[in-house]
């Protein structure tokens, strides 16, 4: 049996959490709850990925594999999903892959800001040039990738649809929907999916 070190807030994690779904591997994994922040974490997690981040799939052999990109790849490879499309195709699914995890990095930072540091602390410059960097993120997605987005299943759309939903959960406020119809269309389609309603935070 392997073993997900995950926690159910956590973007990241959960695009592993839905492939495990969509591939069909859930019942070969244990999911582990951690905490963990810049500031406190926990050592059963330190001990397998000396980055203290989640999430860190601990396979049968003890072999720990993280990040996010590495446990997703190796998922779909041991379940022969299909993914990740072949080159060429495949550099613009990872490079719009790791957009979706520059947004999430970008939207956790800004709820470490105001969550962890304390608030004599908190620089509110630097939490709105993160959010800026999200807004021109989210833009280049509408203008560019929508295509991508609406073919067959790929990690791709997992990343996007999970980073989406984390800007929803943390940040709902800042309506990352206006003056982006495609986006957020497409994103009302694929939150309906099975995966996505059963790794919902609180679900
Ligand atoms: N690039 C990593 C990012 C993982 C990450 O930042 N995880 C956060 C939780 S959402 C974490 O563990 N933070 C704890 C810390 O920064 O020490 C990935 O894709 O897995």
């Amino acid at each position: 049996m392997m073993k997900l070190y995950t926690s159910a807030a956590s973007p990241f994690a959960r695009k592993v959490r839905v492939c495990l779904l969509e591939l069909g591997l859930a019942d070969r994994v244990e999911q582990v709850e951690v905490g963990s922040t810049p500031l406190k974490q926990s050592p059963v997690l330190t001990a397998q990925n000396p980055l203290g981040k989640i999430p860190c799939l601990l396979l049968a052999d003890g072999t720990a594999l993280y990040d996010s990109r590495v446990i997703t790849r190796y998922l779909d490879d041991l379940a022969g999903g299909s993914l990740y499309p072949v080159a060429p195709e495949l550099w613009d699914i990872l490079t719009l892959e790791a957009t979706a995890d520059g947004i999430m990095d970008a939207a956790v930072m800004m709820v470490y800001e105001t969550r962890v540091r304390p608030e004599e602390l908190v620089f509110a410059t630097w939490v709105e040039s993160q959010w800026v960097r999200v807004t021109r993120a989210l833009d280049a997605i509408e203008q560019n990738n929508i295509g991508q987005l609406s073919g067959p299943l790929n990690i791709a759309q997992i990343a996007v649809g999970s980073a989406l939903e984390y800007l929803d959960f943390r940040h709902a406020d800042r309506d990352w929907r206006a003056g982006r119809p495609a986006l957020a269309d497409w994103q009302a389609g694929f939150a309906l999916r099975e995966a996505m309603q059963a790794t919902r935070p609180g679900a």
